[in-house]
């Protein structure tokens, strides 16, 4: 089996069970791995009752307590990697992603890039029913984060992602450290230093109608300190090699002499 969709979940009951059913669904075959963090409203209940209709195909990691999006999704690509997963995706559990993109981004890294985002601010991307307050701030973020990272990705923060695995490989997932929008910036930012394609493949983005959102002060300031951070230690601290993993398996090194690799920045 070649892809895994990693979906993190904290309280999301009344979405869960809907959107394990859609992508599971699709025309094209497609693994979850829910990565659920001691739901207290007993998400991870609903997806064990889902393992009889799902087998071999739905997987669950449960972790203590809430700890954070950033470090659900490293404990995802760790379980994705060692089962040997080729396509490796992020995708959250409220339905802002529409599971249907999923394809979309599988194509666009099948055809050469290392990573495909799922953005709302390429032509042909939107935003749908976010208040004026959220796209403020998510614009302003992504156009902070340009500025200071010089990064050519017009939706840095984007959490609906595939990786090859290659990447997730060339990464040193321990030296991932953000946890929140901070992360999704931190995972780009390590992939475009390490010289992987980044492709934007648009998509429409809508917000969730059921259930609560996790956003708060502290994850917006992780991100406004976080990419001055980034962008420092790549000034200073030699960031690539800090980032990159050492132990490469023969697929990954393959991947990166193939043309699919940037030259070397
Ligand atoms: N495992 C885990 N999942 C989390 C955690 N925080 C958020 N999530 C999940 O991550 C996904 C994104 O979280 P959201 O609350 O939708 O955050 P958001 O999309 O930035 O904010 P909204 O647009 O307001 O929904 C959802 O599937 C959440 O259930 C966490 O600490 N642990
Ligand atoms: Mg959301």
């Amino acid at each position: 089996m070649e892809k895994v969709v990693i979906i993190p979940t904290y309280n999301e009951k009344d979405n869960i069970e809907l959107i394990i059913d859609t992508v599971i669904g699709l025309q094209q075959q497609f693994h979850v791995l829910i990565i659920d963090d001691g739901s207290p409203d007993g998400t991870a209940n609903i997806v064990r009752s889902l393992f009889a209709k799902y087998p071999g195909q739905l997987f669950m990691e449960e972790r203590k307590g809430k700890s954070g999006l950033g470090t659900a999704y490293i404990h995802g690509f760790r379980w994705a990697l060692q089962k040997g997963y080729e396509f490796i995706f992020e995708m959250d559990a409220d339905f802002s992603h529409n599971p249907a993109d999923l394809q979309r981004l599988y194509e666009a890294c099948k055809s050469g890039a290392g990573v495909a985002v799922g953005s709302r601010y390429v032509a042909g991307g939107a935003v749908e029913n976010w208040p004026t307050n959220r796209i403020v701030l998510s614009k302003g973020a992504s156009l902070y984060t340009r500025i200071i990272t010089l990064m050519p990705v017009k939706d840095p923060t984007a959490g609906f992602v595939c990786y090859r695995k290659e990447v997730l490989e060339a990464i040193n997932l321990a030296q991932i450290h953000f946890v929140g929008y901070a992360f999704q910036i931190e995972m780009k930012f390590a992939a475009w230093k390490l010289g992987f394609i980044i492709k934007e493949v648009p998509i429409t983005f809508k917000d969730r109608k059921l259930g609560e959102s996790k956003m708060n002060k502290g994850i917006i300031k992780e991100g406004v300190l976080g990419v001055l951070k980034l962008r420092w230690m790549s000034l200073f601290k030699n960031y690539r090699n800090n980032v990159k993993n050492n132990f490469l398996s023969g697929d990954t090194l393959n991947f990166q002499q193939s043309k699919a690799m940037l030259e070397r920045k």
